[in-house]
Formats: structure tokens, C-alpha cells, sequence
């Protein structure tokens, strides 16, 4: 079995136990003096540094949310002056703002170790030709993976996200082993490789970390059928560290949460209780080890369950189960994170359309496509149609400039969209995954 980190990954739950609480201790000393934010939360429950000193504790701590995040914009919690800040990353919020995230040196660091993990979690290790196509820039999927890939001695192929053609040929041409994106990419790309007459055999690939995502097992197969090659599932959110937080191992059974860096627990999403292992519930971490931006108890939204029984592969760090789905209404098209209310606030900025839309949400050729149905006031219909196009540009821009996002806009009647007495549906998902 090939580990990165044989000693955290397999150390005995007592020694692992004895770790977290220390380096827990560690944290919240640390945020309490440092950060504001955290200090008058604890405060205003009577909390002091000293009331927590095992993980059962970890219980009295109050949660942070994207709300605290963006209530702070941008730098508000972090917990070193900005001159240790090394790298900035963000990811798109409801609010239009993005949430900010900062690493220090040493984060940078501890990144790269659990990224590396995950890729030796695939199998991958210094003779492994990794193909990063996850996007370069702000979101942290493709320098998170980038760095991991260096450190366990990979030649990495940096090509970033889109241009699928030229992917499928750098990864013939260069004998690409290991496929890092997003699972519903890598499944166009496997469609256009067929289209392209080029046969897996043709490739060296061997294994792929997919994640940033929701995927389902069928997709899977047929990743793994197509490709000729094992699909492992990793995940990972940018307010924790990015890619990294966990990874399944070839049993694919789980994700292991490298839990020497971040504690997982799994919270009933409306009382927030803290629920017994085995309990599907939304899964929330506290980081032990980051230095940037520590979080205590961070409420992910997505919906898992955590199993501690010690894996096939001999790794002891808890598995998560494959996040199920999320408590909010956040849907991730094509790796980018959408709130509705985004483009709500487009819609409404334009003054043409009217309040009333629906977003639409498919999976065409394995890749996914956002349709958004407008109303618009009637005089607009009357008139001419050059006039209706104008708008549709209008907004077609406004969404793809805030978002990043191209989405088809289809201008509707007033009164076309069904109206609801209770909340309004927003969203009509029609991706089978
Ligand atoms: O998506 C980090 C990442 C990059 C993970 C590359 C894996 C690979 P964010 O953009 O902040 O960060 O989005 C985080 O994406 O809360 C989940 O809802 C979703 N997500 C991430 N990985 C998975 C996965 C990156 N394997 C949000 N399965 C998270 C399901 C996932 N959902």
C-alpha cells in the first residue's frame, strides 16, 4: 500500500486523539487572542481558552459560518498581519462578494502535504505524469493540487481548465498518468476523445482525483470505463484549505479526513447538535494546524456522515461519506459555486426583468448548462425584437462577468413562471448524477 504519510495516516486513534486536542488547545488560544471576531463570539457565551481541553469540548465552541467570513471581508479573520499572508485565494459567495481565504508560508505547506496525500492516495507517487485541469486563479483547485503534485516528485502538467481538444492531445503526446478536474469534465473530455478516434488504449492514464463536485456512483463507471483508469472522489472547500480535506484511497469507500490537520463532526443542520458517528447530518470542521485563517467549528453545508472503523488500506483517519447533497441552495455549475440570489441581484439591477425567474439546470453531453427564464414586462414584448435581444445581452453579460458563467437567457411573458404560495422554486435541477 503506498501512503505519503504512513505515520499520520495510520497513527493509532489514541495517539491521533492526544494530537488533535493538543494542537485544538493550540488554535483556540490562538484565535481567541488574535482575531476579534472569534474573542467577542466566545466571550458573549462566558468562553475562556482554558475551558477547552479535549475534543469533548469542542462541543461548547460556537460555530462560524460563511456569514462570519463575510461579515469580516476580506481580511477580518485572519489570524496573522497581512506581511505573513503569502497567498490569497477566494470562491464566489452569495452576496456577489467572494469569500476571502489567506495562507502563510507554513499553510501553504501543510496544503501541499494533504494534496500530496490525496495523490498517493490514486497511486500516484515521483513517476506519475500529472495533468492538472482544474482552473488556475483564484479558486484553489489547481495550485491546491499543483503543489501536492511537486511534492511527491510528479511532473506536472499545469494546463489549467477548458480547450479540451489540445487536453486530450497533451495527454496522449505527454503520457499523462493521473487526471486531476472535475468529474464532469473529465467525462466531456472522455466523450471528445472518442470523438477525436482516440482510443484509452492509446493513453498511459492510470487514476484520476476528481472532486469540487457532487457525483454519483454511475458516473463513476463510467468515468472509469471510458477512461480506463480508477476515479478516486476528493474533497475539499477553499475556507478550510482547498483541495485536501479528504480523499477516498483505491478501496473507495469513504473519504479519509486527514484529521492531524482538521476535525470533522456531523451537526443535525437545524438544531445543530452534535450527532453520534454514523449519522447522516452536515458535516462541519475545525482546522488544528492552519495559521492564516484558523476556523473553529465551520459550518460546510454539505450533508455527509462520518465512519471511524479503520479502512481496508490501513489508514486510520475517519472516513466521510460521499457528501450526499446541501443544506442550502447553492448549486455548483461546471466546478463554479451559484447562489440564486446572485443572480437575483443581476435580474434586478437591469430594471427590465421582473422578480420572477427560475433558474434551470441541465447536464447536456456531461457537461453542465444553466438556462435562466426571465419575465419581463409586457410593453417589452410588444416591442420590437431587437429590443428584447438587447436585454438578453444585457443580462447575459452581467451574469457571465459576476459569475464567470455563460448561461442562456430566455425571455418570457409575465406570469409565464408557475407561482408558489410557499417558497419559490428557483431552482429546477434536472442533472442525473
Ligand atoms: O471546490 C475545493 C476543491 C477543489 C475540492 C478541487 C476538490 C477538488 P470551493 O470552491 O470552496 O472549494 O467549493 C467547496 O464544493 O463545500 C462542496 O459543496 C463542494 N465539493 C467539493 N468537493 C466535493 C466532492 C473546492 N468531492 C464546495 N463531492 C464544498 C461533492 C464537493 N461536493
Amino acid at each position: 500500500m503506498e501512503y505519503w504519510n504512513s505515520a499520520c495516516e495510520c497513527m493509532p486513534r489514541e495517539e491521533l486523539t492526544r494530537l488533535q486536542e493538543e494542537r485544538l488547545k493550540e488554535t483556540v488560544k490562538r484565535v481567541y487572542h488574535n482575531v476579534p471576531h472569534y474573542r467577542k463570539k466566545m466571550q458573549a457565551i462566558g468562553l475562556e481558552p482554558g475551558d477547552i481541553q479535549s475534543l469533548e469540548d469542542l462541543k461548547k465552541l460556537p460555530f462560524t459560518t460563511k456569514q462570519d467570513l463575510r461579515d469580516t471581508y476580506p481580511y477580518g479573520m485572519f489570524a496573522v498581519p497581512l506581511s505573513e499572508i503569502v497567498r490569497i485565494h477566494a470562491s464566489s459567495g452569495t452576496t456577489g462578494k467572494p469569500t476571502v481565504v489567506g495562507y502563510t508560508r507554513r499553510d501553504i505547506d501543510t496544503w501541499a502535504e494533504v494534496t500530496a496525500r490525496t495523490l498517493a492516495c490514486a497511486g500516484g507517487n515521483k513517476n506519475s505524469v500529472v495533468q492538472i485541469a482544474y482552473g488556475y486563479g483564484l479558486f484553489t483547485g489547481g495550485l491546491g493540487v499543483h503543489y501536492g503534485a511537486e511534492r511527491i516528485g510528479a511532473s506536472v502538467i499545469p494546463i489549467s481548465g477548458g480547450n479540451t481538444k489540445r487536453q486530450i492531445q497533451i495527454m496522449k503526446d505527454f503520457g499523462s498518468t493521473i487526471l486531476a478536474c472535475t468529474p464532469s469534465y473529465a467525462l466531456y473530455m472522455a466523450e471528445e476523445m472518442e470523438a477525436m478516434g482516440i482510443s484509452k488504449d492509446e493513453l498511459k492514464m492510470k487514476a484520476g482525483i476528481f472532486g469540487a463536485e457532487p457525483w454519483s456512483e454511475q458516473m463513476r463507471e463510467e468515468i472509469e470505463k471510458r477512461m480506463g483508469i480508477l476515479a478516486i472522489d476528493i474533497y475539499g472547500l477553499s475556507e478550510v484549505i482547498g483541495p485536501g480535506v479528504a480523499s477516498e484511497c483505491k478501496f473507495k469507500c469513504g473519504l479519509h479526513v486527514f484529521e492531524d490537520h482538521f476535525i470533522p463532526e456531523i451537526i443535525d443542520p437545524n438544531t445543530g447538535e452534535s450527532l453520534p458517528p454514523g449519522s447522516v447530518g452536515e458535516l462541519v470542521f475545525t482546522t488544528i494546524t492552519k495559521e492564516g485563517l484558523p476556523l473553529i467549528r465551520y459550518r460546510t453545508r454539505d450533508i455527509s456522515a462520518l465512519d471511524y472503523n479503520v479502512c481496508e488500506c490501513g489508514r486510520t483517519c475517519v472516513r466521510m461519506k460521499k457528501v450526499m447533497g446541501r443544506t442550502d441552495d447553492m448549486l455548483i455549475i461546471r466546478g463554479v459555486n451559484v447562489f440564486p440570489s446572485q443572480i437575483e441581484s443581476v435580474l434586478l439591477e437591469i430594471g427590465d426583468a421582473l422578480p420572477h425567474y427560475q433558474l434551470i439546470v441541465r447536464r447536456e453531453n456531461n457537461l453542465d448548462t444553466l438556462e435562466v427564464l426571465v419575465e419581463v414586462n409586457q410593453e417589452l414584448f410588444s416591442d420590437e425584437i431587437r429590443k428584447l435581444e438587447s436585454v438578453e445581452r444585457k443580462i447575459k453579460n452581467s451574469i457571465e462577468s459576476v459569475l464567470g458563467l455563460s448561461a442562456k437567457i430566455t425571455l418570457v411573458e409575465p406570469k409565464t413562471i408557475e407561482r408558489s404560495e410557499g417558497k419559490a422554486k428557483r431552482v429546477v435541477d434536472l442533472r442525473k448524477i
